[in-house]
C-alpha cells in the first residue's frame, strides 16, 4: 500500500474497501457516518448478539441439511463477499426495473455510476450460482439510506439462502410405473404467469419447492423461537422471485416482518447459466430476529460499545437462552430545527443529506430524526422544513452541565453550522 495511494484515498480519488479500489464519481454519496459503520464489522465481534445468532443459524442449517452420500454440510457458507457490488449485481441481475425506487441515490449508497454498497445479500445470488453453487448461505452487512428508528438502521445484517433442485432432487426419481411423473417445466398451452407460478414452471414443481422452502424457514423459526411463537405467512412481491412471501413473528403486541422469500425467477437462473433446475431463495434480517430472541428493544443497541451491553452476550453459546436486561432508561432531549431550502430545490432533494448531516454530527446521541413540517410560501417562492431531533444517550444521562461535544447542546449548534453550509 503506497503513500501515493494513501494520498489518493485521503483526497477521495480512490475509495478502498475489502482490499479493492474504486474511483468515486459525482454519484458518490457515502457519508462519514456510513464510512464508520463499514469499519466496525460487528457481525465478527464474538460478544455481539448478532454473531451469536449467526452461529446459531449456521449450526442449525449444517446439522439439519447434509449431502445424502457423505453427510457433509449441504449449504456452502459465503461470508466474505465484497461489500461493494456492481449495480448489475445489486439491481439488474435481480430483474429490478430501471425506474425502481431502490436505485435512487436517496435510497442506495453509490461509490460511482457502476458500483454501490450492497443493499441486500441477494446481490450475490447471480455470481454464486454462476460459480456453480446449488445450496448456499450469504451472510453479511448491507447498507441502505433508510430513515432510522427502533427497527431500521442504515447498516443491518442479512442471511441469504438459495437452494436449487434438479427434477429428481425435487420430485423424486422417475420409476417405470409413473410415466406421467411431474416435470419442472410446463409446455404450452399451460405456460402462463399466474399468481401461483411463473410461465415456464409446472404447478407441481412450484408447489413442491414452496413446501421445501416453507418447511426450511418454519423449522428454523421453531428452532429459534420455540414451537409456541406465533408466526404467519404474508403474500409479498420481489422482482426476483415469484410467487413471493414474507414471514412475520408476533412480538411485543405487533407483527414483525423478519424475512422475504420466494421461488426464484427462472430468467435469473438462466442468466447465471442454470437451465435444468428450479430454486428458492430467502433473505432474513438478523437484527429483527435478534431483537425478538434476546429482548433487545432498539436496533441501535447492536452498535453499542458499552460493556454493560456486550458483557451480557460475551462467552455465551449459540443455543443458550439469553435475555437482555436494559442498562438504564435516560430522558430524551428534544430540539426542533427549521430552515429555508435553497431556491428552486424540491422538498425531497435535501432530505437524505439533512438526515446524514444530523446523524454524522450527532452520532450515537441522536435517537430519532423526523421531518415534522414542510411549508411553501408561493408568493416569495420559498420552501421551509422543520426537523425534530430527539437526543438520548444509551450510555449516560444527558445533563446540562456537560461541556463535551458528545452533548446535545453542543451537537445541536454544530449541526446548525453544518446545515448552513449544506444549504448555502
Ligand atoms: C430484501 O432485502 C430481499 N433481498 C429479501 C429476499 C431475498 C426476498 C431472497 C426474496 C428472495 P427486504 O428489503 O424486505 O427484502 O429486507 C429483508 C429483511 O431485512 C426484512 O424482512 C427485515 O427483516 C430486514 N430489513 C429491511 N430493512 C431493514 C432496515 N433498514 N433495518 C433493519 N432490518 C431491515
Ligand atoms: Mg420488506
Amino acid at each position: 500500500y503506497s503513500t501515493e495511494n494513501a494520498q489518493k484515498v485521503e483526497k477521495k480519488e480512490i475509495f478502498e474497501l475489502d482490499g479493492r479500489q474504486y474511483t468515486p464519481d459525482a454519484l458518490y454519496n457515502l457519508s462519514p457516518a456510513v464510512r464508520r459503520l463499514l469499519d466496525r464489522r460487528i457481525l465478527q465481534e464474538t460478544s455481539n448478539p448478532l454473531n451469536l445468532l449467526k452461529r446459531r443459524v449456521v449450526d442449525y442449517v449444517h446439522q439439519t441439511y447434509r449431502k445424502p452420500g457423505n453427510r457433509s454440510p449441504l449449504f456452502t457458507i459465503c461470508e466474505s463477499e465484497p461489500r461493494v457490488v456492481t449495480t448489475y449485481q445489486n439491481f439488474d441481475s435481480l430483474l429490478t426495473p430501471e425506474d425502481h425506487v431502490s436505485r435512487r441515490p436517496s435510497d442506495t449508497y453509490y461509490v460511482n455510476r457502476e458500483h454501490c454498497l450492497r443493499a441486500h445479500t441477494s446481490a450475490h445470488q447471480h455470481t454464486l450460482m454462476k460459480q456453480g453453487l446449488d445450496a448456499f448461505l450469504v451472510i453479511g452487512d448491507v447498507y441502505r439510506r433508510d430513515e432510522v428508528d427502533r427497527t431500521h438502521y442504515p447498516c443491518f445484517h442479512q442471511i441469504e439462502g438459495v437452494r436449487l433442485y434438479t427434477r429428481d432432487e425435487l420430485l423424486g426419481k422417475k420409476s417405470d410405473a409413473s410415466e406421467n411423473a411431474a416435470e419442472l417445466f410446463t409446455v404450452p398451452p399451460d405456460a402462463s404467469r399466474v399468481p401461483e407460478k411463473q410461465e415456464s414452471h409446472s404447478i407441481d414443481a412450484v408447489k413442491a419447492s414452496e413446501i421445501q422452502l416453507k418447511q426450511f424457514l418454519e423449522s428454523l423459526c421453531d428452532e429459534l423461537f420455540g414451537k409456541d411463537a406465533e408466526k404467519r405467512w404474508v403474500d409479498a412481491y420481489f422482482p426476483f422471485t415469484h410467487p413471493s412471501w414474507e414471514l412475520e413473528v408476533f412480538y411485543n403486541g405487533q407483527w414483525l416482518e423478519v424475512l422475504g422469500c420466494g421461488i426464484m425467477e427462472q430468467k435469473l437462473l438462466e442468466s447465471a447459466g442454470v437451465t435444468d433446475k428450479i430454486g428458492w431463495a430467502f433473505g432474513i434480517g438478523l437484527e429483527r430476529i435478534a431483537m425478538v430472541l434476546y429482548g433487545i428493544p432498539d436496533i441501535r443497541l447492536f452498535w453499542s460499545k458499552d460493556t454493560g451491553f456486550l458483557s451480557q452476550f460475551a462467552g455465551k453459546q449459540p443455543g443458550e437462552d439469553v435475555k437482555y436486561k436494559q442498562i438504564s432508561a435516560h430522558p430524551q432531549v428534544i430540539f426542533d430545527i427549521s430552515f429555508f431550502l435553497p431556491d428552486s430545490t424540491e422538498f425531497n432533494d435535501m432530505t437524505s443529506d439533512v438526515y446524514d448531516t444530523i446523524r454524522t454530527i450527532g452520532g450515537e446521541l441522536v435517537e430519532q430524526v423526523k421531518l415534522t413540517d414542510e411549508f411553501e410560501n408561493k408568493k416569495k417562492a420559498k420552501k421551509s422544513q422543520t426537523y425534530r431531533i430527539v437526543y438520548r444517550s444509551h450510555e449516560k444521562a444527558l445533563t446540562k452541565e456537560e461541556k463535551s461535544i458528545a452533548h446535545p447542546y453542543a451537537a445541536q449548534s454544530i449541526i446548525i453550522c453544518h446545515l448552513h453550509i449544506l444549504l448555502s
